[in-house]
This record gives structure tokens, sequence and C-alpha cells, in this order.
């Protein structure tokens, strides 16, 4: 039985698992979650990711939710080498690294001022904003000290799935990181040398861009932490 990918079009983390199920040629089931429709809400989802959250994979039956874990989990599973998820400890401790600066940093102060004010009733501010730019200064020294092409090796790891998709939601605003030379040289590096996989993020990346423009109007959400846009 093929597994199955609980994923969101739009969203950076369910992209980023994307990226990597298309890199590595796994056959899988991709079931569409509405988030709009709230369908990660429900009880019945709850089973399968008590944080109601999307992405969430099914191997037939073994359910993980955490898009890093998830990453883990397929690249060890499924790489016919270890260059996704290298072996070699310290370079797995690098990719390991800015999967958690990703987590804790990159991508939630990227989503803070580009996602959360799109979806819900927050406003870009100019703390969220130098929450941004210390998150891409940050990410800029890392690439600087590492001296290597991609965000912890010369050759793409699980850690640029995350990077790349938590990025693209700068460009879906047109932010401009243009300051920032070694995101913007490896972020297009990256598109250039993988257009399969930047396919994928750009498909989410015209629907935040859209989004941008034209906010989704989701007051008929009840949601149990966000606080809902009026319209
Ligand atoms: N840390 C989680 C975050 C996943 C996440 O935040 N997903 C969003 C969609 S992009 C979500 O499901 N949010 C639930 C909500 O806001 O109700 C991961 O990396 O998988």
């Amino acid at each position: 039985m093929p597994i199955t990918l609980y994923s969101v079009s739009d969203g950076p983390p369910s992209l980023a698992v994307r990226q990597c199920l298309k890199m590595l040629n796994v056959e899988f089931n991709l079931v569409n979650v509405d988030f709009g429709l709230g369908e990660h809400m429900t009880e019945e989802y709850a089973k399968k990711n008590p944080q109601k959250e999307i992405p969430v994979l099914d191997d037939n039956g073994f359910y993980l939710g955490e898009s890093n874990a998830i990453l883990q989990y397929l690249a060890d599973k499924y790489g016919k080498d270890d260059k996704l998820y290298p072996k070699d400890l310290q370079t797995r401790a690098i990719v390991n690294h800015r999967l958690c600066f990703n987590l804790s940093t990159y991508y939630r102060y990227i989503s803070e001022h580009v996602m959360a004010p799109i979806f819900f009733d927050y406003a870009r501010t100019p703390l969220t904003l130098k929450k941004v730019h210390i998150a891409l200064d940050n990410f800029n020294t890392y690439l600087q000290r590492r001296g290597t092409k991609y965000a912890a090796a010369d050759h793409i790891t699980i850690a640029d799935f995350q990077l790349v998709t938590a990025t693209m939601c700068l460009e879906a605003i047109n932010f401009d990181f243009s300051s920032y030379p070694l995101v913007t040289k490896w972020y297009a590096t990256y598109k250039k040398e993988y257009p399969e996989l930047w396919a994928i993020v750009e498909g989410g990346m015209k629907e935040i861009s859209t989004f941008e423009k034209n906010p989704p109007d989701l007051s008929h959400m009840n949601h149990p932490i966000h606080p809902i846009r009026r319209h």
C-alpha cells in the first residue's frame, strides 16, 4: 500500500514534504486538506494528528505529524544514498540544526509576518518585520560560515526543502531580501538547479500571492487560537 500524505496546497511545511517525496521518487496518495473549510479541525482529523495541523503522513497506519520528523523519516526510509539526510555525524547535526532553526526562528518569524496577517486578524508591525530581518541575517550568516552551496552541504538536503518554502513566503508578498546576498544566491541556485522541485513550491507561492491581494474570508471559522478577521 502506498503511503498517504495529508497536505495543504499553500502550506510551506506540506510543500517541503512534497518536495522530499518527489526527490525520493516515492509513490504516494496526496490528500488535499482544505484549510478554509477547517477540514483539519475535526475530531476525525485529530485521530491522525492531535495537534490538528497539516501535514500528516500515514504509512499504513503509522501516523506522523511535524514536517521535520516526516522529512527525516522519509529520507531514512527511502533514500537510496544518504545525500538528503547524511549519516556523517557532523553533517547530519548541521541538517538537524537547520531544521530546528527553521522551526524555531526562520519560518516562525516569516510566518508571523507573512502568513498570519493574510489568514487571521493579525497586523504586520515593526516588530514582526524586525524578526524577519533577524531570521534572514541569521540564515545569511550560517551560509557564510558554512561556505556551502546549499544550507548544510554542497548538495541539497532535507533542510533546504524547509528553508526554500519559508523563503518563498517572502517572495509571495514581494518582500525584498536582496540585502542578504547569500540567501538570495542560495534561493536562485535552488530554483535553477531543481526546477521540478521549485514547480511544487511555486504552486503554493501563487496561492499565497493571490491571498495577499485578496485575503480569504474565514469569518465562518471558529478557530481555537487565532482571531478571525470579520468581513
Ligand atoms: N510544526 C508543524 C506546523 C504545521 C502547520 O503549522 N501547519 C499549518 C498549515 S501551513 C496548520 O495546519 N495550521 C493549523 C491551524 O492554523 O489551524 C509542522 O512543521 O508540520
